[in-house]
């Protein structure tokens, strides 16, 4: 007999997640532009643990209670907080800045969307950059469900294009009465774009430059963390969030 089927499940926002459905579920925090990459490449170049906190008074604290090992990091719009001493770049944050180092992280959309991921069986944090890895702790889940983190309050495609291609990485198919109706959307957003990609067409990273969470960091430069962020696969590790510490770390 055939095992069971996974159910999958997107929330375009974080709003999206009703009280009590997340509950033995495995969640997947997505904010692929760029707190969730940021997470995973500081956790892939060594840091011991990445903080979240969506307070920028919350993360002063937290700097000063963790004692001298610790890094500041956060945005506003997009831009490094005033005080803090480092913003959100995953490549900030390389191995000779984070080993053996706690990074308190402060954004204005991808920690917010953490919190809404309370009470869930496992959190885990996903991007395109981490991709695969994710799928892969996956295999096993029941019940799977991806909360896209948006761009102030408003859905923000490159979240999308990430639950959708997570589903396509598992082998659900669009037909399948185990994908909700978001799910479905995201699938097939993801089919769409990766035709197009296949074809030439387009490339991932112009899907995020032309998105809602893309256009604030085209017009403030960063594009080559935009880049990095379009770079599927490239830091193949998975970082867990736990719940009781609130800190995030691989197993
Ligand atoms: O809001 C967030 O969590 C950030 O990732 C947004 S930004 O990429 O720093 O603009």
């Amino acid at each position: 007999m055939d095992p069971p089927s996974q159910q999958f499940s997107v929330a375009f926002l974080p709003a999206a997640i009703r009280p009590g459905t997340i509950e033995g579920c495995d969640v997947v925090v997505t904010d692929v532009l760029r707190a969730s990459t940021t997470i995973i490449a500081a956790l892939a170049n060594g840091a011991t643990a990445v903080v979240p906190t969506p307070d920028i008074p919350a993360g002063i604290e937290l700097k000063q209670r963790l004692g001298h090992n610790t890094l500041l990091g956060g945005e506003r719009k997009g831009v490094i907080i005033p005080g803090y001493d480092h913003g959100n770049s995953p490549r900030e944050f390389t191995s000779e800045v984070v080993r053996g180092k706690t990074l308190v992280l402060c954004t204005t959309n991808g920690t917010v969307a953490m919190e809404s991921a309370r009470g869930a069986n496992r959190i885990l944090i996903g991007a395109f950059v981490n991709l695969n890895a994710v799928a892969e702790q996956l295999r096993t889940s029941d019940r799977a469900t991806v909360i896209c983190s948006g761009t102030d309050r408003m859905v923000t495609s490159e979240d999308i294009l990430f639950a959708g291609a997570l589903a396509a990485a598992l082998g659900h198919t669009t037909g399948s009465p185990t994908l909700d109706d978001a799910a479905r959307i995201a699938r097939v957003w993801w089919e769409t774009i990766s035709t197009q990609i296949n074809s030439g067409t387009t490339t991932l990273e112009h899907q995020f430059r032309i998105s809602h969470g893309g256009r604030n960091l085209v017009k403030l430069g960063y594009d080559e963390d935009i880049r990095f962020c379009a770079t599927s696969d490239l830091l193949p590790v998975v970082p867990r969030l736990d719940e009781p510490t609130w800190s995030i770390r691989l197993d």
